[in-house]
This record gives C-alpha cells, sequence and structure tokens, in this order.
C-alpha cells in the first residue's frame, strides 16, 4: 500500500515547506516538491498543514487510583487521541509497594495490550526501590524497551519514595541507560495541609487548591534538582506548573544542569479561579491550576527552551466519580481529561494567538517527547525513514470543544464551549489513515507497543 499526500504545508520542529510525502507500507520512503511516484491512494493536503504525530507522554488510562478506575481504557483512550492528533502515547505502570516491577509490568499489559488503537509505551513508576527492585531496573531498560523510570514525592503509603531511595533509584538508573522522571511536590507538607483543612471543616474544591501551594512544587523541583545533580542522572519533572518550580530549574542551569521539564496544556490555558465554581471537582487533579502569571511564566518558559514538552496528565474521571469527593475534596479522584484536545488547544491557543511558532508547537507536542524518551528520529518528525504517523490539519476551520463531540469516555468536557481555530482533518499511524473527517478506520489492536532506546537527558 502507498500514499502520496501532495501539495500539504510539511512542518517539522525545524523545517517548514510546501512539499509532497511518499509513504510506502509503514514509513515515509520520499519528501520533495512534485514527487514523481505513483500510489495507491493521493490525499490532496492543499491549504493545510501537515505535521508529525503528537507524542503525549504523560497519561493514565484504566490506572486504579483513589479507589476507582480512570474512565478511558486504553481502547477509548488512545482511540480518543487519535482524534486529536495523538499517534502514540506514554503511560504509567505502578508498582505495588513491596511487590516487584515484573509484577506490575504484566498487569499492567494484561490491561493494555490488545486494545490499544494508537502507539503506545509505558513509564516504569518505582514506588518502592530496595535491593530487588534495583536489580530489575537492567531488565527494563534492555530488554523491555522501558527506558524511564517515573518517582513520586507525594501521595505517602501508597506511591511515594523518599530521598534515599531516589538517590539508590537515580544511581541506578544513570548506570543502565535511562532517566528519572518526577511527580515533584513536597508530599509531607501537602498531607499536613490537607488534614489541617478537613480539620477546620474546609472540605470544598477550592481547598485542594489551597492544600498545594506553589512552594510545595518549588521544594520538590529544587530538590529533585539537587539529587540528580548528585548523582549525574538524566531528571524530567513531569506536569511543572509554576513560576517557583520553573525558577528552581533555572536555577540549576547556573551549575550547568539540564533539567528536562514537561508541562500540561491545562496549566498553560485555565486558571484556579474554576475551583470556586459549583462543579469546582471537573478541574481537580495534582498539582491544582495555578495563576495566570504561572501561565506566562510557563509560556515563556517554552520559548525560551526551557520546558521542553507539553503533555496532558491524562487521567479522566466521570461526574459520578468526582461525586466520591462532593462532601471533602480529598476524596476526589484527581485528574482532568485533555487527551484529545491537547494539540488543538497548544495550536489555538498557541500558534494561533501568536505565543509561540508553528515549529515550537511541533517540536515541544511532537519532536521532544520522542527525543527524550528514545523513539527519535522512528517517531516525533517527519523524515525519509521515520514511521509515516501524520496530521493533516486544517488551520482555517474553527470548532467548539463539548462532551457531545468527543471521543474521550467521560460525560463532560473540561473546555465545554472554547471556540478553537484549526481542526484535525486526516491522521496517519504507521502509513494507514486512522482518522479521515470526523471517523476511525482503525480498531482496537492496531495499536503497538515501542520499545524504546536507551536515553541520556541530551536531546
Ligand atoms: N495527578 C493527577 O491529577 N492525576 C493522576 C496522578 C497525578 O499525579
Ligand atoms: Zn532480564
Ligand atoms: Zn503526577
Ligand atoms: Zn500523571
Amino acid at each position: 500500500m502507498s500514499i502520496l499526500i501532495k501539495n500539504g504545508r510539511v512542518v517539522t520542529a525545524d523545517s517548514d515547506s510546501i512539499a509532497d510525502i511518499f509513504i510506502e507500507g509503514e514509513t515515509v520512503k520520499a519528501i520533495g516538491k512534485d514527487l514523481p511516484m505513483q500510489a495507491d491512494e493521493i490525499i490532496d493536503a492543499s491549504g493545510k498543514l501537515v505535521f508529525p504525530g503528537g507524542i503525549d507522554p504523560h497519561v493514565h488510562l484504566d490506572m486504579p487510583f483513589m479507589g476507582t478506575f480512570s474512565s478511558d481504557s486504553y481502547e477509548t483512550g488512545t482511540r480518543a487521541a487519535l482524534f486529536g492528533g495523538t499517534t502514540m502515547v506514554i503511560d504509567f505502570i505502578l508498582q505495588k509497594q513491596g511487590a516487584s516491577l515484573a509484577d506490575a509490568l504484566k498487569e499492567w499489559r494484561s490491561r493494555s495490550d490488545n486494545n490499544c488503537v494508537g502507539d503506545y509505551s509505558f513509564h516504569m513508576a518505582v514506588t518502592d526501590f530496595n535491593e530487588d527492585t534495583r536489580k530489575e531496573i537492567k531488565h527494563f531498560v534492555e530488554e523491555e524497551g522501558i527506558t524511564s523510570f517515573k518517582t513520586f514525592m507525594a501521595y505517602k503509603g501508597a506511591l511515594m519514595i523518599d530521598d534515599r531511595q531516589m538517590v539508590g533509584l537515580m544511581e541506578e538508573v544513570k548506570k543502565q541507560g535511562g532517566l528519572v522522571t518526577v511527580h515533584a511536590t513536597n508530599g509531607d507538607m501537602i498531607d499536613y495541609l490537607i488534614a489541617k483543612h478537613r480539620a477546620e471543616g474546609k472540605l470544598s474544591p477550592l481547598y485542594h487548591y489551597l492544600s498545594q501551594p506553589e512552594v510545595t512544587e518549588a521544594e520538590a523541583s529544587e530538590r529533585f534538582a539537587d539529587l540528580a545533580n548528585y548523582t549525574g542522572c538524566p531528571g524530567y519533572i513531569v506536569h511543572l506548573t509554576c513560576e517557583g518550580a520553573l525558577n528552581a530549574v533555572r536555577n540549576a542551569t547556573r551549575r550547568n544542569q539540564n533539567v528536562l521539564v514537561e508541562t500540561c496544556i491545562q496549566y498553560l490555558v485555565i486558571d484556579a479561579s474554576l475551583y470556586e465554581r459549583e462543579d469546582g471537582a471537573k478541574w481537580v487533579m495534582s498539582p491544582p491550576l495555578r495563576e495566570k502569571k504561572d501561565q506566562e511564566t510557563l509560556w515563556a518558559g517554552i520559548n525560551q527552551g526551557l520546558v521542553k514538552v507539553v503533555a496532558t496528565d491524562h487521567c479522566p474521571f466521570k461526574w459520578e466519580q468526582k461525586l466520591m469527593g462532593k462532601d471533602d475534596f480529598s476524596k476526589i479522584p484527581n485528574g482532568h481529561p485533555a487527551i484529545e484536545n491537547r494539540m488543538e488547544l497548544l495550536y489555538s491557543e498557541g500558534v494561533n494567538k501568536g505565543r509561540i511558532t508553528l515549529n515550537k508547537f511541533v517540536e515541544v507536542a511532537c519532536t521532544n517527547p520522542a527525543k527524550i524518551f528514545g523513539m527519535f528520529p522512528r517517531k516525533g518528525t517527519i523524515a525519509v525513514g521515520s514511521d509515516a504517523d501524520i496530521v493533516i490539519f486544517d488551520p482555517a476551520e474553527k470548532h467548539t470543544l463539548s462532551a457531545k463531540a468527543h471521543h474521550m469516555n467521560v460525560d463532560y468536557s473540561a473546555y465545554e464551549g472554547w471556540e478553537i481555530s484549526g481542526k484535525v482533518k486526516t491522521v496517519l499511524l504507521r502509513g494507514k489513515v486512522a482518522i479521515n473527517d470526523g471517523k476511525c478506520s482503525v480498531d482496537k489492536g492496531f495499536g503497538k507497543f515501542i520499545k524504546r532506546n536507551k536515553v541520556n537527558g541530551i536531546i
């Protein structure tokens, strides 16, 4: 099977030109002006943008969390991602404290394998680092193709590791050629503030926000950077939200350290005023939404090259699940749906409003995730030899985000009624048209588990 995409404006992280793309099987075979090849199918992309498939390196599908499961399965979540122009996701396996990493991998793959519509990989979350776990790291890097290890500095008793474990893990991961990623917030301080607010009868969603002030994130981000600097381990901070935390990373650059930073689309476009609404539970996530000044900081951080990735932390819960915390903010399952909205929101709020360039858009949504997590140039760009994961995007089409129109398995939209400029029209995944004009033509099982290469934090 061959496909010729004609006359599109082909944009990568470092190029932008009108060209044709010739695809044979799963890969891009040629790129150029007026290519002479014949193809089984011709797609006219005149007037459209053509960019690499998005990679969302931070999603939680079908995840056991806070007494329930996130509501998107691997099927519904990866399908919704494709509708939104994201062809690959990286999800998280959570080790059970006291059990092995291998047990967790087995459990997670029993839910994911043969169920994904789009391509996928996992980060391995190490929640209990000990001498047994240490011995498993090499196997994950060399044989499973899982080269990133997630840590939590919060959620004590379930997910959090202490600094002693963090340093040990960093030494081992560095030795094996991997990367340590972190949910960087001060768990003990947050637990104290939650308990205090509950004791005072302050139980509304606003107190979720007030229990995780900026300092809890700034302090942990600085500590993580310090430990990564000491061990020499490549470090990546997930879902960084605020000025204080980004300044901790800025400080680390002064000693020539390179801490990789991810933010998520919601922290760029919505803010903590939503917690005062009746339905504020929809935006209860950790870390919480922040202030307008933090949004400015994050947009600037992207343009300064300090914020490398825009992900989602997609972790949807239906309204009924959110109601588990109707009388107590600490029981609201944390997370919000965005896997389908990330690319269009980033284009509309970022490129269309002049905050970032088109090349930067591709860099943070597609290319850098592939580079950082060991998949480039197979994924994350349009180049001869790379997987034909391609989005054809109409920059002129306007539409409105709504739960009625989305494909995520959740009964509300966190962006209900938002007017978007630009729309994903056609999506190819490994050379197959997966999405076209609002229809999905691939089934669960089409998505492949992608083994990743060793990484060193340099991109
Ligand atoms: N934060 C969330 O909001 N959901 C899942 C896990 C996390 O850290
Ligand atoms: Zn092994
Ligand atoms: Zn997190
Ligand atoms: Zn997360």
